[in-house]
């Protein structure tokens, strides 16, 4: 008998999943009823070359039409909730706030009243990478004036759809959107500063991440009762041995990767970790440079930014071995951090080049998240493969089977305080540099098709399953 259920038990009553996607990976409508130009727009329109298909998400799977299917497609599903963003130049053409557009705002106010209509609770990211072009010409993230736009984008969201919406994420993975401001021809805005860029963008990006959620805090949690959060990329570093140099660059690995965003908002002293801090530095002194490349929080600021997050907002994917050295591919791994990342040969490959099947590496992850930050509730904001573009989903099946049971193991084994789990994606769509090239949707969508017809995979009927009966079923069970 293999049974996860009876040896790892069920997920509490109050435990919640839901699906996610991102505006500019399913939206479309890029030009349509005044929504200004992102800089994903202008990246993709100018350099078509930098996606593997050469496509964008000028149309997409287009949600912006079609969100009523997509609501349907969640209901089916049996999703409690619903994590999609918003564009911000759907609601301001350019970023500022003295100048918004109604088609867009009545787009979400749609979107919501339909997901609440199905009884389905939506879950919404401020940022999920598409800035205002108009904000990019001022220098974008790098910009310390990009705090209080992103302040006057937050109010307004709160004060328009704070009422309905209780879940808040204001950033997706600062991690990785601020390798755009590191690296040439992946992430918007391309900006090829590498160890500036990256770092006056994160710091930026806490800063204005705390202005939201004090804000949040202080005018709108009292009436409204919501959360606030930020959705970290939480990979897992493995040691390559036990050697305490390969476990020197696990951890050093998880602080530049996690910590350089968590510890300064989940730990109880803040800042930036102290092994960020000093390499950063060190590395900096050793170039000749007047002042470290890694910005300097004020004493205040450190306060201002501590503690400005309800719960632990996670996204796992996959698991790299590491050892000191430098690794090239992973923008998460600067060469400040002193690591060289791998691939074991032996983990199970999948349809994406990056994502190996490593479900332990999930459950280690959340161990550390628990142990790194007083034991935080922990939802999984996304997890999820691509398929070969079958129906018949059945490798998404088993990551998702060996993918929650870890889920199931860090609660029951480990107490672990996880309170959700949400698959990356509902639909197929725009993913980034490779285009429509992976397909990451529990439903399929008919590119060849004008209409964008939804079909569901077979994941579907497997977790809907899971999400009613709140177990895992046998493995040799057909889904
Ligand atoms: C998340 O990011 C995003 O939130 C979501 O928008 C995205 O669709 C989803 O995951 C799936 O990717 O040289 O083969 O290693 C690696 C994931 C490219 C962050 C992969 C780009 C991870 C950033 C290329 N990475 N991705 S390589």
């Amino acid at each position: 008998m293999s049974s996860s259920a009876t040896t790892t038990g069920r997920f509490p009553q109050d435990f919640l999943f839901g699906s996610a996607t991102a505006a500019y990976q399913v939206e479309g409508a890029w030009n349509e009823d005044g929504k200004g130009e992102s800089i994903w727009d202008r990246m993709l329109h100018e350099h078509p070359d930098y996606v593997r298909d050469r496509q964008n998400g000028d149309v997409s799977a287009n949600s912006y039409h079609l969100y009523k299917d997509d609501v349907k497609a969640l209901k089916e599903l049996g999703a409690h909730f619903y994590r999609f963003s918003i564009a911000w130049t759907r609601i301001m053409p350019t970023g500022e706030a003295h100048k918004i557009n109604q088609p867009g705002i009545d787009y979400y106010n749609n979107l919501i009243n339909e997901l609440l209509a199905n009884g389905i609770q939506p879950m919404v990211t401020m940022y999920h990478w598409d800035l205002p072009q108009w904000l990019q010409d001022l220098g974008g993230w790098t910009n310390p004036i990009m705090v209080d736009y992103f302040e006057d984008y937050a109010r307004f969201l709160f004060e328009r759809y704070g009422d309905r919406v209780k879940w808040w994420f204001t950033f997706n993975e600062p991690s990785v959107f601020a390798a755009g401001y590191a690296t040439e021809r992946q992430m918007a805005p391309s900006l090829n500063k590498p160890g500036v860029g990256d770092y006056l963008a994160s710091h930026h990006v806490l800063i204005a991440h705390a202005r939201a959620y004090h804000l949040y805090d202080k005018h709108y949690r009292p009436t409204q009762q919501g959360k606030v959060s930020i959705a970290l990329m939480s990979n897992w570093y493995e040691p390559r041995s036990d050697s305490t140099e390969d476990i020197a660059a696990s951890d050093r690995a998880m602080q530049f990767s996690i910590g350089l965003y968590a510890h300064p908002i989940f730990s109880s002293a803040g800042d930036y970790p102290a092994i960020v801090r000093e390499l950063v530095d060190k590395n900096s002194k050793a170039e000749g440079r007047p002042r470290s490349r890694l910005p300097v929080f004020s004493k205040d600021m450190i306060e201002y930014i501590k503690g400005t997050s309800d719960f632990y907002s996670l996204n796992y994917y996959t698991c790299r071995l590491v050892s000191p050295g430098i690794t090239k591919h992973d923008p998460a791994l600067r060469p400040d951090a002193e690591v060289s990342s791998h691939a074991d040969p032996s983990w199970p490959t999948t349809a994406s080049e990056w994502i190996k099947v490593v479900p332990w590496g999930l459950r280690k992850a959340i161990n550390w998240v628990h142990k790194q930050y007083n034991g935080p509730t922990i939802v999984i904001t996304e997890n999820g493969v691509p398929d070969n573009g079958k129906l018949e989903d059945l490798s998404r099946i088993s990551y998702y089977r060996v993918h929650l049971a870890e889920v199931l193991k860090s609660i029951h084994e480990d107490g672990c305080n996880v309170k959700g789990f949400t698959t990356w994606s509902l639909l197929d769509n725009f993913e980034w540099n490779s285009g429509y090239t992976e397909k990451f949707g529990l439903y399929f969508v008919d590119y060849s098709d004008p209409a964008r017809t939804r079909k569901a995979k077979a994941s579907v009927q497997f977790l809907k399953q899971i999400i009613r009966t709140r177990e895992l079923p046998e493995e040799t069970q057909k889904p």
